[in-house]
């Protein structure tokens, strides 16, 4: 199978979720840029209503992952696909109100989306981040079928521009992400330049990252877990894998939300320290990488910052062969 082919099977898996729109809406928007760009992505909500057609190819596994490539049709890039639309996001407008956050996805016909297909053990998941990468939280919130409203206890910790991420497959379409943005009152200090990391620490443990990013080429990534110098080997499954890797974009967001190679785990199956990934940067340039993994019953997140390389042309059309076999 060819890269780009590959790409499309890590598809099932992986939400590549372009908000390329909002580059802008990061640190310092004006509010009249800010208002200008959500009144474009209303009116992207019509022009996909009615010309979804040529939007069908996310979600199959028909080898389009090519023009996923370019980054100008990546799923995510719009809160509608397919007619199916992310309605407007409820949450404490500001930073420290208790509250909820909610939302709907709208079918074709503009009724509440009831019927949904699992991945990865969860009709839907939800991942809520900062424009410059911070406070990223991936979780799950609670369905109302009577409404088809989903719904999960919420508190803003720092104020900004954030982008609310939905990943699911309606039960008679394929898999989908949709996104909005969600501004939070409150003064701003915007994470100015990360730097590059390659190791972190997270609630005692540390976790390295091996391996490189490579524009338009599936690369290896490695991360190993260990706690006060000791390789950590009782990774728990969490949601059907030893742990989840979000990719973002250093600039607009992009994301590819990736999981690791290997059978779908036991649930009495432990693992670690070392968790493999396979992923294909869709550009060179930076990227914020999120790992979720599970110990004792929690879920840890650790965050790196690395660079993508450019990519050999000559890469595109060859590439690795061998088939995805995730546990999707
Ligand atoms: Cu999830």
């Amino acid at each position: 199978m060819n890269t780009a082919g590959r790409l499309t099977v890590f598809g099932a898996g992986l939400v590549v979720a372009f908000g390329g729109a909002y580059a802008t809406a990061g640190a310092l928007v004006p509010d009249g840029a800010l208002t200008a760009w959500q009144e474009g992505a209303d009116m992207a909500t019509h022009v996909d209503m009615e010309g979804h057609a040529d939007m069908a190819t996310h979600g199959d596994r028909g080898g389009h992952g090519a023009e996923h490539e370019s980054g100008a049709s990546l799923p995510g890039l719009s809160l509608a696909q397919d007619g199916y639309v992310l309605a407007p996001v409820q949450a404490p407008a500001n930073v420290g109100d208790n509250g909820v956050l909610r939302f709907q996805i709208l079918t074709p016909t503009d009724t509440p989306l009831r019927d949904y297909t699992a991945s990865h053990g969860k009709d839907l998941h939800l991942v809520v981040v900062r424009t410059d990468g911070y406070g990223f939280r991936h979780t799950h919130p609670d369905f109302d079928k009577a409404t088809g409203t989903w719904s999960v206890p919420w508190q803003w910790d720092a104020a900004g521009s954030y982008r609310v991420f939905t990943d699911f497959a309606p039960a008679d379409a394929g898999k989908m992400t949709l996104s909005r943005t969600f501004e939070v009152a409150g003064e701003f200090s915007p994470v100015r330049d990360p730097g590059i990391r390659t190791v972190a620490e997270v609630d005692g443990y540390t976790v390295r990252l091996d391996g490189g990013l490579v524009a338009g080429v599936t690369t290896s990534l490695k991360v190993t877990v260990t706690r006060g110098g000791q390789p950590v080997t009782s990774l728990e499954p969490y949601l059907g894998a030893f742990g989840h890797l979000v990719a973002l974009r250093d600039g607009d967001l992009a994301y590819l939300h990736v999981h690791p190679a290997g059978d779908e785990p036991a649930a009495d199956q432990r693992g670690g320290p070392a968790i493999e990934f396979a992923t294909a940067a869709p550009t060179a340039g930076r990227y914020l990488l999120y790992l979720d993994f599970q110990v004792d019953g929690r879920v840890h997140t650790a965050t790196f910052v690395v660079d993508a390389a450019p990519g050999d042309p000559s890469q595109h059309a060859g590439g690795q062969a061998d088939e995805h076999s995730g546990g999707h």
